[in-house]
């Protein structure tokens, strides 16, 4: 049986995703953040050493890393579903190009957003708090907040062309690019970017997607 281990609030709602749409059959393993901090519980880590969610077994096999548990599943069990047609040359360089940005260049910069945001709502000695302060705000203005606006003006385009990342098809790159997008609304201020705004909400309107929020409730996403 196919297990996903499931870490609440977490990028593991986009396996779930690619889950529904393959049909595959599956169970879902719960697991809770410690209270007060964002670490996945110490039981994660028995199932892979770096204890980091999504990871799923499928009988002896144990897969982790987003973009490897999607590969793999499409390897298996996707009979060439939810990718672009064999010579569709445009669309296998946008599928590769944004199922490995969203890992490998959009979720630093969110994850970066989240740390500094993090760091001034910390409780920690008065002293040190305006000098904490005072450095996560500078971080976060001169160089997160312009890298995340470069990034967003940089997906609105794309996605002012295409209505999914790789065309007009949705395809796994999507599936991988759901996480961050929808981090981008919890982390920024999306109004003038419509074409994001639209995506999201096209997105969550996809019925298997509809399917994983009655089975393990929306995505929160940790601000
Ligand atoms: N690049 C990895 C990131 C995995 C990851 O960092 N997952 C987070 C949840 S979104 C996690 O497990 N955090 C808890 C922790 O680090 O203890 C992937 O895409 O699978």
């Amino acid at each position: 049986m196919l297990t996903i281990h499931h870490l609440e609030k977490s990028r593991s709602h986009r396996i779930l995703w690619m889950l529904e749409l393959l049909g595959l059959d599956y169970q879902i393993k719960f697991y809770q953040r410690a209270p007060g901090v964002l670490l996945a519980p110490p039981e994660l880590k028995q199932i892979h050493p770096l204890g980091k969610s999504p990871v799923i077994t499928d009988g002896e096999l144990v897969v982790a890393e987003s973009g490897a548990i999607i590969e793999y599943l499409l390897q298996r069990y996707g009979e060439g579903r939810f990718q672009p047609a064999a010579d569709d040359l445009q669309g296998w360089v946008d599928y590769r190009y944004w199922l490995h940005y969203a890992e490998g260049s959009l979720m630093p910069v969110l994850l970066m957003k989240l740390v500094f945001t993090q760091i001034a709502k910390r409780p920690m000695p008065f002293f040190v708090k305006p000098v904490a302060k005072g450095i996560s705000s500078k971080v976060l203005e001169t160089f997160v907040q312009p890298n995340l606006d470069t990034h967003l003006g940089f997906i609105e385009q794309h996605l002012k062309q295409h209505q999914w990342f790789a065309g007009d098809q949705l395809t796994a790159a999507d599936v991988q690019m759901s996480f961050p997008m929808l981090a981008l609304a919890g982390r920024s201020d999306l109004s003038a970017y419509p074409a994001i705004q639209a995506y999201n909400q096209r997105l969550q309107a996809d019925p298997a997607w509809q399917k994983v929020v009655t089975k393990a409730g929306p995505l929160q996403i940790p601000a």
